[in-house]
């Protein structure tokens, strides 16, 4: 009997959507995927989910021997749901974190902050909410769980697993596999994942606060490439506006932002503006104008227009919670984009408020919502502000350029703004610290499902040293999202900034990453299709090795490559075959900056060409780089297609597959097509066999049946 009544609450629930369920009740969604809810649970007060693609659908009970059972309760007036955790099992996750790559013992609170060199709260609340835990056992086995409320909540795990929340009673989700990896597959599965980006946001970018005027940025590009630093991207930061109004150029400094982008594109490169959500009272500006014609300002508690200071001054603030809204704000980027505008920046959409409590809103704001959204408080919306807001930009940008894969920069997001946007970890400083910070902060943002993720290279605040950008730039060079900047008032950054040692030191950092843009390619395609982030945590390597699961100087790209900055210090490596390789004529080992980068026995990787910018990406000459395994073997493979557009999900692709294979002095190299209607006319290929005893080399050729013979 109790079963049936349980049974109708849940189809009720996946039904209408938005029924209170009374009792505890568990099943299971997914394969080893349970949804467990709270007692007094009420729909209305958390549905629809923010982090879930689609609600999920009971496909049966949850087994009875299911290990990871949260207990919920209340306490102090919070809502607390307690997950007990076994010795020796590692966390991670929790989204953009200070501090180490494991989260045990750590406590976090997620609420979106505009949090200046990560000074306040000690860098316990940051820009973006993640509330979701991975867990790593003691014998490699995984899980994870996702508190599925966008409530201001803390995540405490000095000694299980908690998450306490200020908003009603809220369900979760729990994930058990045979690794973490497969855990980040389901999770991905869930909340989705990114959709493949322009190979240009893949190139090095080059940002500061703020290139101004125009002939300032183009002698920024003709810097660059007249000194053969490969650069695809160059950003527009807010001194473009006239007096900081979004969607505006100042006539002084920008008198023509059309020439500007087109200059910028003859030279190869693309280029990004960036948005902010608040607009500027003032009366005859379009933007305020037509926003409040269309009453779209988030409201305060007593429903009159809500507004803060922001850059511009006094601003309101869209409420992106209305769907209204979220056309209206589409529609501002037709003529934006028009300019020739080829990416967007959206900035400060905490939201950051300076005159705000704790620098944002008020917590009884009011957002009314709509569609299938209820009208609630700010508290209950703060922390997907942003990813409303980067969702509506996107459409808008995607209506404006239907042929182009949008790109986004958001610094606020939430457990699924991937879908989106990709992120940098806001404002950094320029100090050794926060160079070694970033490694285990992009690795846990990867381990929440946001593979697109970078810091500010060569740190945003203070002055930054010629050896510290030396050491930076060396490794950031590897990083999924590469792009320098710099505060307004500090020293220049730019590669050139620091003398001609450090300048020769980041042509060869970038030259590595060009060359290494075949490979980087076929893992944003992976983590677009699987949500496998692109640089992974050293213990991934092998999950079961409890003694890599700190390892935070080193990390992974994809699964072949180990990075190992010069400035680490007796990092933990994984067991096995692992090479070190040349990609761009650098030798790492006597090199005072360069990375040691090791190919792993086994893998395959593709190199391109050295290019300065991806217009020139071809891949008419490819390299492939092998590394045996102990029994003689190898296999890779490559995706390619357009690299921009949308004829890929037409089958416009072709994904290859090497293998390798010795046989006495012989390695025997196959290239086939796997996937894909794409069909390369006259490739040429080279083979690098990357042996114990040094490199062996192959001439070009347009066979795809190579024998490399080994020295004796
Ligand atoms: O209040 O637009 O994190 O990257 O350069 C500062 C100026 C506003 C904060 C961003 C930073 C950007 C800066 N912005």
């Amino acid at each position: 009997m109790r079963k049936r009544i349980l049974t109708i609450y849940l189809f009720t629930i996946s039904c209408f959507g938005l029924s209170p369920v009374i009792g505890q009740t568990d099943k299971l969604i997914d394969k080893d995927v349970s949804i467990f809810y709270p007692a007094h649970y009420n729909a209305k007060e958390n549905q629809p989910s923010f982090a879930l693609l689609k609600e999920p659908k009971p496909m049966g009970n949850v087994p009875k021997n299911w290990k990871i059972k949260p207990d919920f309760y209340s306490k102090d007036g919070k809502t607390i749901v307690a997950l007990p955790i076994a010795k020796g099992t590692d966390l991670y996750g929790t989204g953009e974190n200070v501090g180490s790559l494991v989260r045990n013992g750590k406590k976090v609170t997620l609420w979106n902050t505009d949090n200046f060199r990560y000074l306040a709260d000690k860098g316990k609340r940051l820009y973006q909410s993640h509330p979701w835990v991975l867990g790593v056992n003691k014998d490699g086995t995984a899980f994870g769980v996702i508190a599925d409320n966008t409530w201001k909540q803390d995540i405490d795990l000095s000694d299980s697993i908690r998450f306490i929340s200020d908003g009603p009673a809220f369900r979760v989700i729990v994930i058990q596999r045979n690794s973490p990896q497969e855990v980040i597959k389901e999770l991905t599965k869930l909340i989705g994942r990114m959709e493949m980006p322009p190979l240009w946001s893949l190139g090095y970018q080059q940002c500061r606060f703020s290139y101004v005027p125009d002939t300032r940025i183009k002698s920024l590009a003709d810097t660059f490439r007249l000194k053969k630093l490969p650069c695809d991207v160059i950003w527009m930061d807010i001194d473009y506006m006239e007096r900081f109004k979004i969607f505006t150029f100042d006539k002084k400094n920008i008198p023509d932002p059309k020439g500007v982008n087109d200059y910028l594109h003859a030279k190869g490169f693309h280029s990004i503006w960036m948005i902010d959500p608040g607009v500027k009272v003032e009366k005859g500006y379009s933007v305020y104008e037509s926003g409040s014609k269309g009453d779209h300002w988030v409201q305060t508690a007593d429903h009159k227009e809500f507004n803060g200071k922001v850059w511009p001054g006094e601003c309101a603030f869209p409420d992106f919670t209305r769907p209204e809204t979220r056309t209206w704000w589409s529609g501002l980027y037709k003529d934006f984009m028009a300019t020739g505008i080829d990416g967007v920046w959206n900035d400060m959409n905490e939201p950051s408020v300076f005159d705000g409590p704790n620098g944002s809103m008020p917590i009884d704001n009011w957002h009314r919502g709509g569609g299938n959204l209820p009208a609630d408080v700010h508290l209950r919306y703060h922390d997907v502000y942003g990813m409303l807001m980067v969702k509506a930009s996107r459409e808008g940008i995607l209506k404006a350029n239907p042929d182009k894969r949008p790109f986004i920069l958001s610094r606020s997001g939430y457990l699924g703004s991937n879908r989106y946007a990709a992120t940098w970890t806001g404002d950094n400083t320029g100090n050794t610290d926060n160079m070694k910070l970033s490694i285990p902060m992009v690795l846990n943002l990867g381990l929440s499902g946001q593979a697109f993720s970078g810091p500010d290279l060569g740190g945003f605040a203070l002055n930054t040293s010629a050896d510290l950008f030396g050491q930076w730039i060396a490794m950031g060079t590897f990083f999924p999202f590469m792009r320098g900047h710099a505060a307004k008032g500090e020293n220049n950054k730019e590669p050139w900034a620091f003398g001609t040692e450090i300048e020769n030191v980041s042509r060869t950092a970038l030259n590595r990453r060009y060359r290494l843009l075949p490979y980087f390619y076929t893992l944003f395609n992976e983590a677009s299709k699987n949500g496998m982030p692109v640089m992974r945590p050293v213990f991934f390597a092998d999950p079961k090795d409890t003694t890599l699961r700190k390892e935070q100087q080193t990390f992974l790209v994809g699964n072949d490559l180990l990075i190992i900055p010069k400035w680490a210090v007796n990092p933990i490596q994984p067991k096995g075959i692992w090479r070190i390789i040349s990609i761009a004529g650098e030798n790492s080992t006597t090199d005072k900056y360069q990375a040691d980068v090791k190919l792993k026995g086994g893998a395959i990787i593709p190199l391109g060409n050295i290019i300065q910018n991806t217009t020139q990406f071809n891949l008419d000459s490819l390299t492939l780089m092998v590394s045996l395994d102990s029994n003689g073997k190898a296999t890779g493979t490559m995706y390619e297609d357009a690299g921009d557009g949308f004829q890929y999900q037409h089958g416009a692709y072709l994904l290859s597959t090497f293998t390798a294979k010795q046989a006495g002095q012989k390695v025997e190299v196959k290239i086939a097509a796997k996937g894909g209607n794409l069909k390369p006319t006259g490739r040429k290929y080279k083979i690098i066999v990357v042996t114990d005893k040094g490199t062996v080399e192959t001439g070009w050729t347009t066979d795809t049946k190579v024998s490399v013979k080994l020295p004796e």
